[in-house]
């Protein structure tokens, strides 16, 4: 894993993350993984075009599709990419879990995101989710490259809200394949695509495995888990996390 920027570059990726808030890397996915991943995603947003308006998936700013490793096969394998899954263990800790797995398309024309932090409240001195976003096409400054605020997950940024910070905002660019990790207090968003090209890419959410996640994973994937290996399980957020009680089978699962 090469990290191409954030911090200053000496330091370990879990500092650069601890001081600059986001590091870029570069090759997280190989040229022919992007291709499955674009292939997958585009069969995803397919198969829910039919509800994708009514359910607010599908605007002039976004197409979205959550919970992709329940949707697709190859999506499965990908969240859980090695690559993403080392660059989200030096952060969090080798008990990191996939805390959420959306796909993100800026049509041309969109206007991006407002500024926001996926987690609200700053955790100075300690890193609770990691939001691994891993380009599809290209991300240029004009087509609506990840804008995020440096340092605004500590103090004194921390205590600023998200509109106040734009004029710090700066673009994130990288080419397909890369990715762009943050933590999830940092301020940042989708920028405007300008261009008339479509800008896709998937949002790997990981946690440290005691915060609550931002998807049910576990629920979602349902009986296709028992095809599930025991580290996809883990990665997951399957066990060793609380039981519950199966009251058809009479007795505890987790
Ligand atoms: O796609 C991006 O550049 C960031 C997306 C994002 O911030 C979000 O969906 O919360």
């Amino acid at each position: 894993m090469v990290r191409v920027s954030g911090g200053g570059g000496g330091e370990t990726t879990a500092e650069a993350v601890a001081d600059a808030g986001h590091i870029a890397v570069a090759d997280l996915l190989a040229p022919s993984e992007v291709a499955e991943a674009r292939a997958a995603l585009d069969a995803v947003f397919t198969s829910e075009a039919d509800i994708a308006v009514e359910r607010g998936w599908r605007t002039d700013a976004h197409l979205v599709a959550y919970a992709l490793p329940a949707k697709h096969p190859a999506l499965l394998r990908l969240c859980l990419h090695p690559g993403a899954v080392a660059l989200a263990r030096e952060v969090l800790g080798d008990d990191a879990v996939l805390a959420g797995a959306n796909g993100l398309d800026l049509p041309p024309g969109s206007t991006g995101q407002a500024l926001h932090r996926d987690h609200p409240h700053p955790t100075p001195g300690i890193t609770l989710y990691l939001h691994v976003v891993v380009a599809l096409d290209d991300f240029r400054a004009e087509n609506g490259a990840t804008l995020v605020v440096p340092a605004s997950h500590r103090p004194p940024l921390a205590e600023r809200v998200p509109a106040e910070l734009a004029d710090r905002a700066v673009p994130v660019v990288v080419p397909p394949g890369a990715a762009v990790a943050f933590d999830g207090a940092l301020v940042h968003a989708a920028g405007p695509n300008r261009t008339d090209e479509r800008r896709r890419a998937l949002h790997l959410f990981f946690a440290r495995p005691w915060v609550q996640p931002h998807w049910d994973l576990p629920a979602t994937i349902g009986d296709a888990a028992s095809a599930l290996g025991d580290e996809q399980r883990r990665l997951l957020g399957f066990g060793p996390g609380p039981r519950r009680w199966d009251p058809q089978a009479r007795r505890v699962v987790r």
